[in-house]
Parts: structure tokens; sequence; C-alpha cells
């Protein structure tokens, strides 16, 4: 084709868009943080985690699999939640191949029908993926796949531990077989699309989703409001105190946004406790992927109704990039 990159002496590179289509908390988040190598999209043991999709790109010698990690498929009740169920809808007809993820540990019920529904429809092939087989017997796993069978006319059917990583490999194999034939769609070194401020912004609501429970899971949310970088000075040595080198610095404002006043004080917690603890999480996982020293300052803030709001549900698409 005129213009473009030929990669590869035959024409065998494949390159595609692959989402991953499930009920919250079924492990999608986990399977492309697997496959693609690194920590793309957040993950806990609570639903709705990610709200909205995120790209984890996987670049190999034989091509390039672009993963689409979209946010679970649920009744959306709020603005959010119509927000996240328009990212899936839009997977639905954009991606090359998609991947139905159940949790083998979970019985059949009236969500899982409803996914089925929404994929009743689509044209674009279909594998299903049998996650979590870590947790079940083997016996358990033919059973599901012979439920599962007639549903909906799956390109394949593959059991995977996204978690342990077993049949990882397979997973991989097959997807080459059903991307077109393309040259790479991204640089090589991408790994995902969304922005370095909204990556920290998701990290410190991995950490605070690790404390909080019932309702507070679904009700806030995390803004970034400033993000500087600079230098910490160099230190000359004094007397006998040895000096050190000037590194850098980042320094984070970041906001929780709450809806109701009693759930600020749940997430400040007792003399301040809960928010330093979340605070001193988020820091150390920053400190790591900034290779720098981080400041990091957190407030709570109480935003009524902020799942309706046009303006939050914006401003957090836009940290997105
Ligand atoms: N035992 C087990 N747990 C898993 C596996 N995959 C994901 N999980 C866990 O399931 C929970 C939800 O995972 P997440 O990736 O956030 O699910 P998502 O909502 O579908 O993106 C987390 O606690 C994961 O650690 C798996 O293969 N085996
Ligand atoms: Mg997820």
């Amino acid at each position: 084709m005129a213009g473009r990159k030929q990669t590869g002496k035959k024409k065998t590179y494949r390159a595609g868009y692959v989402a991953l289509i499930g009920r919250p908390n079924v492990g999608k988040s986990t399977l492309v943080n697997n496959l693609v190598g690194q920590k793309i999209a957040i993950v806990s043991d609570k639903p709705q985690t990610t709200r909205v999709s995120l790209l984890g790109i996987k670049t190999t010698n034989r091509g390039q699999i672009v993963f689409v990690d979209n946010p679970g498929v649920h009744k959306p009740l709020h603005l959010m939640n119509r927000r996240m169920m328009n990212y899936v809808h839009s997977s639905l007809e954009t991606a090359d191949l998609l991947l139905l993820m159940i949790d083998a540990s979970k019985k059949f019920g009236h969500g899982d029908q409803y996914v089925l529904d929404i994929l009743r429809n689509v044209t674009r092939p279909i594998f299903l993926l049998i996650n979590k087989v870590d947790l079940v017997k083997k016996e358990n796993i033919l059973l599901i796949i012979d439920s599962y069978r007639d549903r909906l006319p799956f390109k394949e059917i593959v059991p995977v531990s996204a978690l342990k990583g077993d049949n990882l490999d397979r997973l991989e194999n097959l997807i080459y077989e059903y991307l077109p034939v393309a040259d790479k769609i991204f640089e090589e070194e991408e790994v995902t699309d969304q922005s370095e401020i909204f990556l920290l912004s998701e990290i410190i609501r991995e950490k605070l989703l690790n404390h909080v429970e019932e309702e507070l899971p679904y009700t806030t949310a995390v803004v970034i409001r400033s993000l500087e970088k600079t230098e910490l000075p160099e230190k000359p040595a004094s007397g006998n105190r040895p000096g050190r080198p000037a590194r850098p610095l980042v320094r984070i404002q970041a906001e929780i946004l709450v809806e109701k006043e009693n759930h600020k004080g749940i997430i400040i917690g007792r003399r301040g406790n809960m928010i330093r603890t979340i605070g001193s999480q988020a820091r150390k996982e920053m400190e790591e992927i900034l290779e720098s020293q981080v400041f990091l300052e957190l407030s709570v803030r109480v935003r009524e109704k902020w799942r309706d709001s046009e303006e939050i549900l914006d401003l957090i698409e836009e940290q997105k990039g």
C-alpha cells in the first residue's frame, strides 16, 4: 500500500484490536496486564474497577495485538455507568476480535445472560475465555464448556488463568490467527493510550479500593489537580555528614471525590490514618513508575452526585488523554 511501511519480508505480520467483554470482576484487566507484561489497568476485588476503555499494546515479531480493556458489562443507573457501557458498545463494532470472559468459579446468572444478549447480533469473531480455572476442578470446566458451546457461535473456547498465566501462550497463538495481515498500528515502544496523569490517578484509586467497602468503591473518584516535575537540589557534604546529588522530584496534588459528607470521614479515617495509608501506598508505586521522589498531597472533597455530572466525567476523560 502506498505510503505504508513494509514490516518483515513476507506479509505475515498481523495487527488488530482485541476487545475484552465480560461482567465486572471476571479478570479482564488482569489478563491485559499479564499479556502486555506491565500494569496497564488497575485491578481490585471490587466490581466496576475499570471505568474507561484502556488500550494495552503487545508488539512482538509476529505482530501487534492491541487489547481493549473495557469496563464490565452492567445495567447503567448513572451517567458514569452509561458512559462505561458506551465504551463496551463501541468496541463491539470496532474490534477485530472479541474475547468474552467469564469467571469459572461463579454460577451462571442474570448478569451472564445480559452479556450474551449484548453479543447476540455481533458479527465479529468471538472467543469464550473461561477464566480463574485455578479456582475450580477440571470436571467443572468441561461442564461450563458444554453449557456455553451453543449459546453463541464461539470461534474458540479457551480456559485460562489470567492471574497464574495458565494457557495464555495458546490464547495468544489463537488471537494471531484471527487478526488481519496488517502493519503495526502503534509504535513498538507504546504500551498504552492513557496519559501518565491518568495512570497516577488510577494508582491512587486502586489503593483506595483496597480499603473501602460497600457503596464507596462505586462512589469515589480521583482527580489530579496539579503535577509538577522539579528537582530536589544537591546537598553538599558538611562536616561529617555526607552530601547527596540532585534528584528528580514530582509534586502531585490529588483529590478524592466522594458523594456524601460521612464518606469523607471514612476515607480520612481516625486521625487521618486511612488517607495516610492510601497516600503512602500510592506514593511508593508512583516513585517506582516515575523513578523520582514523589510528594503526594491527597485531599477529600464532597461533590454530590458527581456520577451524574458531565463536568466531572469530562474532566476524568480528559485526564485519560
Ligand atoms: N484466582 C484468580 N483470580 C483472578 C484471576 N484473574 C483475576 N483474578 C482476580 O479477580 C479480581 C478482579 O480482577 P480484575 O482484573 O480487576 O477484573 P475485571 O473487573 O474483569 O477487570 C481481582 O481480585 C483479581 O486478582 C484468575 O485467573 N484466578
Ligand atoms: Mg477491569
